[in-house]
């Protein structure tokens, strides 16, 4: 099969975990090639395969003559485990990952390039941020589980007050060292991802994001919470006594700066 020209050596890397995403997958695709096609500079994406049964990963092949795909195969488990396999897949200088669904707005990837190239090495996206515009129609247990969890995870996750937005970009070294200290295989890892990186000494910058609620959700607060709560309770055991939080300010806040077209806050 021929590949398309890659052109010159990818400066961003976007991991895309997948499992089970055949229905999802083509329309994120083919919204995230519009987008990296915008971007100053070459951009690549990594789709993870996790164990996927249905045409994930069919899906991919067919796509590398249309966009600047690359499939990675993981067979463990896991968001944590998929997003894992992908980070260390990457060579380029920056490196993140978004969900199959692209429910966080494409538009903040300029943001995040520019913030990047500023030196911030660590850039999320966070719902919560008082100039994100969140469209979540009435779930209102999750909601109050991820306000929950968030409060549980301040001093691991560097007081962010979103840890679990699927848009998290980094300095490519510093992610593929923290990657290889992940141990978390489920949706818990990204708290553990972030305090590998505040423990080498980086800042995390927090952005508003557009947030679309896009059905086919494969969290589920009945199936998963319980793991997560076990999954915070290793990552605290791991991490031992030492405060997770960077000698410096482990969150560096972003000036105001609006999310998109639309700004209805919610924090
Ligand atoms: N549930 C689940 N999702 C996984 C797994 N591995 C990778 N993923 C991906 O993790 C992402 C989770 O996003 P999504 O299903 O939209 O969950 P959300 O957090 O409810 O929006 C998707 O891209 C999934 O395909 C896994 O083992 N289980
Ligand atoms: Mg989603």
């Amino acid at each position: 099969m021929r590949n398309v020209d890659r052109g010159p050596a990818a400066a961003l890397e976007i991991v895309v975990p997948a499992h089970n995403e055949a229905e999802r997958l083509p329309a994120g695709l083919a919204e995230l090639c519009g987008r990296l096609r915008g971007l100053p500079v070459p951009a690549e994406i990594i789709v993870v395969d996790n164990a996927s049964t249905d045409g994930t990963a069919d899906i991919v092949r067919a796509w590398r003559d249309l966009g600047p795909v690359r499939l990675v195969r993981c067979e463990t488990l896991g968001k944590g485990a998929a997003v894992r396999a992908g980070l260390l897949a990457t060579r380029a200088p920056y490196a993140g990952f978004v969900d199959a669904d692209m429910a966080t707005d494409l538009t903040a990837l300029d943001r995040v390039l520019a913030l990047l190239a500023e030196g911030r090495p660590v850039v999320v996206g966070s719902r919560r941020h008082a100039l994100s515009d969140v469209e979540d129609h009435g779930r209102p247990l999750r909601r109050l589980g991820a306000v929950a969890f968030n409060r549980m995870v301040r001093d691991l996750a560097g007081d962010l007050p979103d840890t679990q937005c699927g848009f998290k970009f980094f300095a490519g070294p510093l992610v593929r060292a923290a990657a290889a200290d992940l141990r978390t295989t489920g949706f818990a890892f990204d708290v553990e991802l972030l305090m590998h990186c505040i423990r080498r000494g980086a800042a995390v910058t927090d952005i508003p994001v557009v947030w679309h609620d896009r059905p086919g959700s494969t969290f589920s607060v009945g199936r998963h919470s319980a793991a997560c709560l076990m999954d915070l309770a290793r990552i605290r055991l791991r991490a031992g006594r030492r405060p997770a939080t960077a000698p410096a300010a482990a969150r560096s806040l972003e000036p105001a700066v609006a999310a998109g077209p639309s700004q209805a806050g919610r924090g």
